[in-house]
């Protein structure tokens, strides 16, 4: 089923989120239902807080080196922590919760994960690139933030502005 995806500024995307300790059906059902409102939505990464269920569960669909996004490059993670960092990188981000709005991030270039897959089996991965930047960006999303709380205050006035005025926009064409 397609769920709804909450959107900034609901207040709902600041909620820090609760470890799972149930892997039982209402988790899978969950995870099934995240697939595809990230895939309908052309999304690569989505956390359970956006589709408005405040558990540490996020999923993430990078495509490979072919350029194919499809359901064997899908990684389920339940209760993630990043136990190693290294280096620094930037990437122009955005956000299925942010529509329409992109902005450079620093983060870092690569990273060490432990966490569960859907039956609570404990995996560890080790990611750089794209991935590394997706796994961050959504661990963010357990903690109640958003890639534009990590913006400079000058560079948030700026966001505020032009969303505001595209929500405007988006409401204007509705009606
Ligand atoms: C998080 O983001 C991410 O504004 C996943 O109109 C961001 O899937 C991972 C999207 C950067 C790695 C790097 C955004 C789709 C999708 C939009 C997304 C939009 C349509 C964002
Ligand atoms: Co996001």
């Amino acid at each position: 089923m397609k769920l709804t995806i909450v959107e900034y500024p609901d207040k709902r995307l600041k909620e820090k989120s609760k470890s799972v300790v149930k892997f039982d059906q209402e988790l899978h059902r969950l995870l099934d239902a995240m697939y595809e409102t990230m895939v309908g939505s052309n999304g690569i990464g989505l956390a359970a807080i956006q589709v408005g269920h405040a558990k540490r569960a996020l999923i993430l669909n990078i495509p490979d080196e072919d350029d194919e996004q499809s359901i064997d490059t899908l990684i389920e993670m339940i209760n993630p922590v990043i136990t190693q960092t290294s280096g620094v990188t930037t990437y122009q981000e955005g956000c299925l919760s942010v529509p329409s709005f992109y902005e450079d991030i620093d983060r870092y270039e690569s990273i060490t994960v432990n966490y569960q897959d859907r039956d609570g089996n404990t995996k560890r991965i080790e990611a750089y690139g794209l991935l590394s930047i997706a796994i961050q960006h959504e661990i963010d999303h357990l903690e109640g933030v958003l890639f534009i709380d990590k913006l400079s205050y000058s560079r948030r006035k700026k966001f505020e502005k032009e969303y505001k005025r595209v929500q405007k926009e988006k409401k204007l064409s509705k009606s």
